[in-house]
Order: structure tokens, then sequence, then C-alpha cells
């Protein structure tokens, strides 16, 4: 650091697609970011930050980091661009743009984000109101947890639990299908300080986890028979007249409909679906109501599957069977996205849509991107995602992507697998770079993220690239077009809500962490004065053919044996940072773990080679024996870019299969065949 120059402190948020959304604190020398560790002030994030963003210079400074507007210049994936500049790239874009509505009409343009950076502005902002305005199909957001919010919207009528502040307040905590030492950090204190005083974890989950291993109690379940276990939790309680019927009878509707869903799910029955014995499943529905506040806290793992769904509303039906409300600290946690109800409308602004565009669901992509649809998708526009590497059924999604007379304009910071299918890759600007606001869907802080520097080269915030779009196609005099940011992060805290209430901009510049007026102590729904009967028992409304079967056939499973589950990596968060190397030094390469009783059958060693494959496509693995998983499982970290090997990943095997309601994801139904790679011997 050059003495001469002051250093000075920024608050800045961590962007990433993180349930711990941690406050960070910057420190800034000249236009440059020296240092970025964990913010002190932060009750939740303590001080630390993880290993990730310990490293986030490297990720600030990378090669791989896109610094000025680039246009294609080989064939689609090749990765070869020439560097161009802002007004040649809105020129081009803009006047395709233009031709593609008037030809096909408005949802020929398709827009496809997750996210990236969870900043408010980032993430649903300019964007939205860009798309609404130019009439783009509508994108449905449904990769990570569409099962999940719609069984949470059914049941409880919203997407809120405990306050995770209150975890050392529990006594029992099952972990189900959540694995925080990789994917929520900063809960672990809160456990260990639920541990400390008295506190039992339990972990339910086929893989036997970081998390597993250190708390001890660990349950492993089949994948995929969470409703059956769950079901066969709540059919034992009915009958043994375990459940809290005053609490049910107060606050509780469809009590019999729900007895009569769970009734086939005996002790044998479930048995079988989950491969849990009777005595296990009967301990845990003891261990389950002994002593109080009891907190279920699911992940979404859990909902990555065919009756996903149906697992979130069956395990949602035992906090509510439980009476775990009655106690403060008690209940089901696992979105807590509600608790902030900032002003969505005039941020996204859907009076700008006339008329409904038709509406594609994200993980169809490949579907979408077929040349037979009609109108066919002419325009993609890809921002916040990584989806030739993060998609289901990656073999359509790469084909789609190939396709000479798709225009794909892809804003981003990286040069991703994504980025070298697009025609044109523009800068995005990091975090450090931008104002935002950041809400998180676990704890409830609400933080401003200040600009610390200018952005490198030519790089843009969302809101910018958006804003610049607009006025390519004609829109840029409309009144939504000019907002600023510090106008939209105003126009988001223009709420009534008296859980908003004092959080301004100006009190934000003030202090840049603050909790919403919600007390830890107020017990979900309880405490909320919802009406009585509001806590739906009753199963989802699907139809027969979706519900629970006892034998589910599953997806593309004939004739391949292994189950292959893909759960988050704790060094990358899904494909960002896959290009950071030291993050990735315990894997050189993309690596599947297997039982070592499998490895001996297919007289597979460490370190050799396997080709991964079933219907949807295959890809070949570096193979490790491992003890987190049972017999029949393979484990594989999500995702590794596909650039890593043979320009394909573990997303070669997933499908665009959608869940038993809501339209979420499959991603950990997948079935596999395994087989060993020959190898060349050295001559
Ligand atoms: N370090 C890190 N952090 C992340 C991410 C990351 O990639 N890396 N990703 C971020 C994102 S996008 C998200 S959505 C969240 C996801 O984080 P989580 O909510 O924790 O979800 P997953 O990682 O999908 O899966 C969690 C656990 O569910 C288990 N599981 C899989 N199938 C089943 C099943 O059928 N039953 C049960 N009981 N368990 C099952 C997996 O083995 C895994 O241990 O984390 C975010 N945080
Ligand atoms: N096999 C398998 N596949 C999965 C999953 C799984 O568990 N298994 N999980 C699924 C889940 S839960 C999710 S959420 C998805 C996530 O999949 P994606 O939505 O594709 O998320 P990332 O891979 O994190 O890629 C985000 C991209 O956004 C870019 N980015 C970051 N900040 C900004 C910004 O401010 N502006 C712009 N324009 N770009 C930015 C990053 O550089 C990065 O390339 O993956 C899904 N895919
Ligand atoms: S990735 Fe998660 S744990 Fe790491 S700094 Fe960001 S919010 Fe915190
Ligand atoms: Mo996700």
């Amino acid at each position: 650091m050059d003495q001469n120059v002051e250093s000075y402190p920024v608050h800045g948020v961590c962007p990433h697609d993180c349930y711990d959304t941690c406050g960070l604190e910057l420190t800034v020398s000249g236009n440059r970011v020296v240092k970025i560790q964990g913010d002190h002030n932060h009750p939740v994030t303590r001080g630390f930050a993880c290993l990730k963003v310990n490293r986030y210079l490297q990720r600030l400074s990378h090669e791989d980091r896109i610094l000025f507007p680039l246009r294609r210049q080989g064939p689609k994936g090749s990765g070869l661009f020439i560097r161009s500049s802002w007004d040649e790239a809105m020129a081009d874009i803009g006047f395709r743009l233009g031709q593609i509505v008037r030809k096909f009409g408005g949802e020929a343009i398709l827009p496809y984000s997750y996210s990236g950076n969870m900043g408010v502005l980032s993430e649903a902002s300019m964007d939205r109101r860009f798309f609404h305005r130019i009439g783009a199909s509508r994108l449905a957001r449904t990769i990570c947890s569409a099962s999940a919010d719609a069984a949470l919207k059914w049941v409880y009528g919203s997407r809120i639990g405990p306050d995770p502040e209150m975890i050392p307040q529990t006594r029992r905590i099952v972990l189900w299908g959540s694995n925080p030492v990789a994917t929520n950090l900063h809960e672990i204190p809160l456990l260990d300080q639920a541990v400390a005083g008295g506190a039992k974890v339990i972990v339910i989950d086929p893989v036997k986890t970081e998390t597993a291993a250190r708390y001890g109690t660990y349950i492993a379940v089949n994948p995929g028979s969470d409703a059956m276990l769950a079901m066969g939790i709540g059919r034992y309680w009915l009958r043994e007249s375990l459940f809290d019927a005053d609490f049910v009878a107060d606050y509780g509707s469809g009590l019999e409909q729900y007895r009569q869903a769970v009734e086939p799910w005996t002790l044998s029955r479930t048995e079988q679906a989950t491969g849990l014995t009777q005595s296990v499943i009967e301990n845990l529905a003891h261990e389950l109501i002994r002593v109080p506040p009891l907190l279920i806290r699911t992940g979404y793992g859990v909902q990555r599957h065919r009756y996903g769904a149906q697992a979130i509303w069956a395990i949602s039906a035992l906090s509510i069977l439980s009476g775990s409300y009655r106690h403060s600290g008690g209940g089901h946690l696992l979105g807590n996205g509600d608790a902030f109800p900032i002003n969505w409308k005039v941020l996204t602004r859907p009076d700008l849509l006339q008329g409904t565009p038709r509406e594609i669901n994200m993980l169809q992509l490949g579907r979408a991107l077929s040349p037979d649809l009609n109108p066919p998708v002419k325009a993609l526009i890809v921002y916040n995602a990584n989806p030739a590497a993060t998609a289901p059924d990656q073999s359509a999604v790469l084909e789609g992507l190939s396709r000479e007379d798709l225009l794909t304009v892809v804003h981003e910071q990286m040069m991703t697998d994504t980025a070298r299918y697009a025609d044109w890759v523009l800068p995005a600007a990091m975090f450090p770079e931008i104002l935002d606001l950041h809400l998180s869907y676990w704890h409830r802080y609400i933080q401003l993220n200040h600009k610390a520097v200018e952005a490198q080269g030519e790089a843009v915030s969302n809101t910018e690239f958006f804003r610049r779009l607009a006025k390519a196609v004609g829109y840029g005099g409309e009144g939504w077009a000019k907002d600023s940011d510090e106008t939209l992060v105003r126009q988001a805290l223009q709420t009534s809500s008296p859980w908003l209430e004092g959080i301004s901009w100006e009190s934000l510049q003030r202090n840049p962490v603050q909790k919403v007026n919600i007390s830890p102590q107020f017990r979900p729904f309880i405490d909320f004065n919802i009406p009585l009967h509001a806590l739906r028992l009753e199963p989802l409304p699907i139809a027969d053919s979706q519900k629970v079967k006892e034998n589910p056939v599953n997806f593309h499973s004939e004739g391949v044996g292994f189950r292959l589950l893909t759960p988050s990596r704790k060094n990358t968060i899904k494909s960002s940072f896959g290009n950071i190397t030291s993050l990735l030094a315990h894997e050189a390469e993309p690596t599947v773990y297997m039982h070592v009783q499998d490895m001996s059958s297919l007289h597979l060693k460490d370190g050799d080679e396997v080709l991964l494959s079933n219907t949807q496509g295959s890809a070949r693995f570096i193979v490790q024996a491992s003890e987190r998983v049972s017999a029949g499982l393979l484990l594989s970290y999500a995702v590794r870019w596909n650039r890593d090997k043979d320009g394909v990943n573990v997303n070669q095997l997933t499908s665009q299969e959608l869940s038993d309601y809501g339209g979420g994801s499959t991603f950990y139904d997948a079935w596999v065949r395994v087989e060993a790679c020959r190898r060349e011997e050295p001559s």
C-alpha cells in the first residue's frame, strides 16, 4: 500500500446468493479496494466473512474480468471476441431488438437472470421496467426455490419464519436438508450457542455433510423421500395423540384432509420409502416434541426433487402439528424474504406491461431456445446468471445458445461459459463499484452498499446497463428510464409498513445496517395477528397424478443404477467463484464422490476417470471414495465451469422436468450410469 495515500473504510454488502448477506468493511486507498473483511458491527456477520469473500481481491482483478464491450468474432461458444465500444454495442443491439420486435413481437425477446447480485437494484428494478415496457416474454424465475415458495405460500401465506438470532433460545433443531457449514456459515455460531445451552441438533440429509459430522445426530434419509418421512411422523403423532391439538384447533385448518393424506404412511411403508428403520422414525417423532422450542430449519435441497413442494408442505405440517409456533424462536425457518415489505411495485413497474406476454420457465431454457417455438426466441438478454453452466439439461441449452439466428447479449463481470456464446458481452461492475440496497432471505437486516470506488474499465451496474438499453431502443425520454440509483433506493423504501418505519435513505446514510422492526421474540403468525385457522394442513391443490406415490417411477432411471446429488459447494456459489483457482485447490478437476463398496464393485480407485451418462447427456469426472455417501449414491458439488472439462459439466445429467407444484426444479432427481473411462497407456 502506498504510504502517502490515505486509506479509509466504506460499508459494503456481500451481493452473492447466500443466506448470510454479510455486512462488509472495505478499506479503500486511492481508487482501489485494498481489503475486504466481515463487518464487526453487524450482529450476524460478527466480523468475519467466508473464505470466498476473504479472497475477493482476486475476484476484483481477475484475468477473466470483462472490462470493455466485446463483439463476437468466432463461432458461438468459441470465446473469440474483439473489443468494441458502448456506442457501437448499443447502436447494434438497439437496431436488432427493434427489428425483432417489428417482425416477431416483443415476446421474441427473453430475459434470463437470477441472483448473481442480490442487491435490490441489481436484481429487480430497471431491468424489469425495461422488459415490461418492451413486452418481452416473462421469465418465471424458478431455478432455486419455486417449489418451496409455492408450498410455503399455501401453508403459511408468506415466506417468513423465526428470526435466526433466536436460534440460541431453541432446544430441538432439525437441519432438514440444510448444510450451513457450506451454505450458511453465520448460522454456525448461533447453532453452537444453542448446543452450549443444551439444544440437540438433528441433521436429516442423504449426504453425511460437514454439518452432520459437526453435530453428531445424523439421519441418512433416501433422497427425495422427505415428504414420506414427514407424513409418516405426522400420522404417528395423530395416532398416538402426540400433537398439539389445541394449537391446531386455534390456528390450523384442514386437519381431516391431512389425516386422510397421511393415512397410507404407516411406519412400515415409511421405512420402505425413506430407508430408515421404524425405530429411527419413531425416535425422531418423539425427539421433535420432547423439549420445546422446536426449530425446523429446512434447506432448499429438500425441494429440488419431483416431490419437492409436497416435502415442504409435509415438513411445514409438522411445525404446525407440534405447536412449535407457541414458543419464541420455534417454528419453521426456510426463508425470511417476506420480512422486508419494500415497494417492489414502484421498482419494477408492472404497470408498464401491456397485455400479458407469455411466461417461460427458466428451468426450460433449453426448450425455450428451440427454433420451433412460436414466436421463436430471437434475442436472449442474460445478466446475473450463467445458464450455460447452471441450467438443467445442458445439451439443450448449449444447442440453443449455438443458434446463429439468436441474438445473445450477456452483461457479465467474467468471461463465463455463457458469455462465450454471446454476440455481445458487456462489462458489469462489481459490488464495490455501485450503490445498492440489500435484504436477506435469512436474517432480518436491511443494508446499504456504498459505492467505494469507480468501476474498472467501462463496467456499469445492471441499472445503468438497462438505462442504456432503454435509450438504445428509443425509451430514453420516458420517466421510468431516467431514475437514478439513489432515486431507486428511495422508491424501494416508500412504504407504509410499520416493519420498515424509520428506515430511509437518510437513516441508512447514518447507519447502513438496520434491523426491520419485528421483535425477535415475535412468534411468526400468532404475534402477527393472523386470522384464526390460517395455517393450512390440507394437502397442496395438485392432481392425483402428481401426488406422492409409494414407489415413484423416477425420471430417467431406466437401467441406470446411481442416484446423483449435486448440492452447493462450500468454496463457490454455484458457478460464481469457480474461476478462483485457489478456492478449488482441493478439487483440481471436476470430481464425483462414491461409496467405497461401489468403487470396489466397479473396480475403481481414487483418481480414476469415469463417464456419467443418462438420457440427457454425459460428462467425465475424477472419482473419489467418500464416506459422505451411502452405496448407490453419487455426490458432485455444483457447479464447475464447463471450460474446466470438455466444455460441459454436471448439468449434462439434470433434466427440464418440473417438480410437483410451483414449477420448481428437479436437479437432485438425476439418475446416472457409471463407466470407467479407458486410459491411453503411455507407450
Ligand atoms: N458456499 C455456498 N453457499 C451457497 C451456495 C453455494 O453454491 N455455495 N448456493 C446458494 C444458493 S443459490 C442456494 S439456493 C442456497 C442453497 O443452500 P441449501 O439450502 O443448503 O441447499 P442445497 O445446497 O441445495 O442442499 C442442502 C442439503 O440438502 C441435501 N439434500 C439433497 N437432497 C435431499 C433430500 O432429498 N432430502 C434431504 N433431507 N436432504 C437433501 C444436500 O445433500 C445438502 O446437504 O445456498 C446459497 N449459498
Ligand atoms: N446441478 C445443479 N445445478 C444447479 C443447482 C444445483 O444445486 N445443482 N442450483 C441451482 C440454483 S439453487 C441456483 S440459484 C442457480 C444459480 O445459477 P446462476 O443464476 O447462473 O448463478 P451463478 O452461477 O452464481 O452465476 C451468476 C453470474 O452472475 C454474475 N454476476 C454477479 N454479479 C453481477 C452483477 O452485478 N451484474 C451482472 N450482470 N452479472 C453479475 C456472476 O459473475 C456469475 O457469472 O443454479 C442452479 N443450478
Ligand atoms: S458468500 Fe455468504 S458467507 Fe460469504 S461473505 Fe458473502 S454472504 Fe457472507
Ligand atoms: Mo439458489
